[in-house]
């Protein structure tokens, strides 16, 4: 095996850590000694192990002159854990292989310094944009200090997304539904409207065997007319409810019904803030963000630039030109002036077709 596999093999490693690694990075790490593996690790939740300690604790004392493949540089700061620099040092490892530097301000650069500082051949950048795409939320907070925002939508094949009375269940399929719960359970924040709530009342739960943490739910509600009934305030994980007027009975009832309520300032139309909203999210360490919503919350997503992913699920029945669109959004009079999005991939889940899209950077 070469240096590229290797890596590869320490980019599968790191996904075992990706629905419990927040607010961490997903991490993995493998020591290799005469072309033969002496120990594998990855990060599996904060406060636990790095994937280099992890490693190194397999190997033991077979570490001493091995190559770590590592698919992020090792950290070089006492966070919940000590740093991952010294511990590699301190085991006597020959050379280090990252994928890419830690964008985290903490480590940025100084756990690579320090290796080469203690003499060991270190190279950063190989398989660097695969070790990105693990962790999109974390580069992208510690880059700007906002997560990483996935917009989903369920829609017909005619663009629907309700009947005009906001009946929506189901517009996709089993299979569809089964992906959302994916999406929603390597998020940290699911993010919808207080129209969806009262029209669907849904859960927003991540219900899968193999997971046990729940995002946090997030309602997005001015006038705080989220009933204290609400299925998704029984539910664990918490919710948080967002308004601009918190100094009210209904806040005084939420908050007695499990609910966390946050103020934020109101944007130009009066609604909520989506920026302040990020900023909140990412101060609460939120990663990856999902907004299931109504047509009016994502278009405002979209329409304000803040949206890094469009997951979009189409099923193939036709609702009628009066049904709900997918987007509500402003006209669009000339086609240069129309939102053009890159297409990023294109599935199947039974009868449904699910695409993927970046819209354009701002
Ligand atoms: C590594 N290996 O496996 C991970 C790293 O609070 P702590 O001690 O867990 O530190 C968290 C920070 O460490 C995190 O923000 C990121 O910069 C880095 N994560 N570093 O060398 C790992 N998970
Ligand atoms: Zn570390």
């Amino acid at each position: 095996m070469n240096d590229v596999a290797w890596m590869g093999r320490a980019l599968a490693l790191a996904e075992g850590g990706r629905y419990t690694a927040a607010p961490n990075p997903l991490v993995g790490c493998v020591l290799v000694h005469d072309g033969a593996v002496v120990g594998e690790g990855y990060h599996r939740r904060a406060g636990e192990g790095h994937a280099e300690v992890n490693a190194l604790l397999e190997a033991g004392p077979r570490a001493g002159g091995v190559t770590a493949y590592v698919t992020l540089e090792p950290c070089a700061h006492h966070g919940r854990t000590p740093p991952c620099a010294e511990a590699l040092i301190g085991a006597g490892v020959a050379r280090v292989v990252a994928a890419m530097p830690d964008p985290n301000p903490l480590v940025a650069g100084k756990g690579l310094a320090l290796l080469r500082a203690a003499g060991i051949d270190v190279e950063c950048g190989l398989l660097a944009d695969e070790a990105a795409a693990l962790n999109p939320g974390f580069i992208k907070r510690m880059a700007t200090g906002r997560p990483y925002v996935r917009v989903k939508m369920a829609q017909s094949l005619d663009g629907r997304s309700a009947l005009a009375d906001g009946e929506s269940r189901w517009i996709t399929g089993p299979a569809a539904r089964a992906d959302v719960q994916l999406w929603r359970a390597r998020s940290q924040a699911i993010v919808t409207g207080i129209g969806t709530v009262l029209a669907d009342d849904p859960q927003l739960t991540v219900r899968l065997p193999q997971v046990d943490c729940q995002p946090l739910r997030v309602v997005l509600d001015s006038g705080l007319s989220l009933p204290p009934t609400a299925r998704l305030l029984r539910e664990p994980g918490g919710t948080l409810v967002v308004t601009n007027s918190a100094d009210t009975p209904q806040a005084v009832a939420l908050t007695a019904a499990g609910a966390q309520i946050v103020t934020l300032p109101a944007g130009a139309d009066s609604r909520i803030d989506l920026g302040a909203l990020l900023d909140e999210l990412a101060r609460r360490q939120c990663n990856e963000v999902l907004v299931e919503a109504g047509p009016r919350l994502a278009g405002a997503f979209l329409a304000a630039g803040l949206v890094d992913e469009l997951i979009v699920y189409i099923a193939p029945h036709l609702l009628g030109h009066d049904a709900r669109p997918a987007f509500e959004l402003p006209p669009v009079t000339r086609m240069d002036a129309r939102l053009d999005l890159e297409p990023l991939d294109v599935l199947s889940f039974g009868p449904d077709l699910r695409l993927r899209l970046r819209p354009p950077a701002r």
